[in-house]
């Protein structure tokens, strides 16, 4: 589809002053080297070392494609992702289809190698390439008004085995509030290990949280919206006692059926010691303040 719409913007005309601030604050915090966005405490915790390229792409979720941690790997070769074109509409300046490489020549790509925390009590850290969610709401022009990030996956059934069983209602959904989607951790990936991003990872462009929950970083984005409202998120709503909105990494509340307390990290062999889970997975000092006042165990 065309792209509907023009703009002359450089980078520095779509990054508001205070989040390009923001970002150079945390890089600064950084100890040598990588670009990873990480505040230095963030880094400096235990088991940062990335996961390798087989355990990344072969140990996925991504139930439109089999609820298996292997079916993604074996059958995610079906979706054809280029072209490939996101809707951006709801409360922006500019609503439209925006052609995917139309967006990525208007974005700095980074590397950001991030803790990846998994609601079954699993981790990976993966070495993500990818551009701020909030340089791509700047593109589109967020009017005042919107609260919400809704976030669509593609659907695809012909190319989706996965979505002939309804273990959830498809497409799948996600929402952040907009303070999240802004924060300069939040990241659109496009990327892992400087190369493209495989199909069973979230191709060809897939939300990260890092401080939240696996399910929250949808993957194969065809649509974001600006909303008031608070959107449908697809766990949420399949199971609202297990998962709730917000879905931050916190090892004070349990998930009904298993404890948040310990993780394993993917790779680390079968006798490694199970590691404690870090409030907002060790991004505290970055994130803790959009949730002050807030009462996590009944916003979890
Ligand atoms: N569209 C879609 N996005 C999804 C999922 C999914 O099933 N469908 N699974 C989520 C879950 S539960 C996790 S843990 C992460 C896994 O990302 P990874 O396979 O790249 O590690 O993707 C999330 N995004
Ligand atoms: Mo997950």
């Amino acid at each position: 589809m065309a792209l509907r719409w023009t703009n002359t913007l450089t980078r520095d005309d779509v990054t508001p002053e205070a989040v390009f601030l923001n970002r150079r604050q945390i890089l600064a915090g950084l100890g040598a080297g990588a670009m990873t966005g990480l505040s230095a405490p963030a880094q400096a915790q235990a088991g940062l070392e990335p996961n390798d390229w087989d355990d990344i792409t072969s140990y996925c979720n991504y139930y439109e494609f089999g609820t298996g941690k292997s079916d993604p790997s074996k059958n995610a070769h079906m979706l054809t992702t280029s072209p490939w074109t996101v809707t951006i509409d709801g409360l922006v300046e500019r609503p439209g289809d925006y052609a995917l490489e139309d967006i990525l020549s208007q974005m700095t790509i980074e590397e950001r190698i991030y803790r990846f925390r998994c609601v079954e009590a699993w981790s990976m850290v993966v070495p993500w390439n990818g551009f701020e969610l909030a340089d791509l709401l700047d593109l589109a022009g967020v009017k005042p008004g919107a609260n919400y990030v809704a976030f669509e996956t593609v659907y695809r059934p012909e190319e989706m085995p996965g979505t002939r069983f309804p273990v959830l209602d498809w497409p799948y959904v996600e929402g952040l509030r907009l303070d999240e989607a802004r924060h300069p951790l939040t990241i659109m990936a496009t990327g892992l290990y400087g190369r493209d991003l495989p199909n069973q990872n979230g191709a060809p462009l897939r939300l990260v949280v890092p401080w939240k929950y696996g399910f929250k970083s949808i993957k194969s984005v065809v649509r974001i919206t600006l909303t008031e409202d608070e959107p449908p998120a697809s766990w949420n709503r399949a199971n609202p006692r297990e998962y709730g909105f917000y879905s931050n990494v916190n090892p004070n509340v349990d998930h009904p059926r298993w404890s948040q307390a310990t993780e394993r990290k993917i790779g680390a062999g079968l006798f490694a010691r199970r590691q404690p889970t870090l409030m907002f997975n060790g991004y505290e000092e970055d994130v803790a303040a959009l949730y002050k006042g807030m009462d996590l165990a009944e916003f979890f």
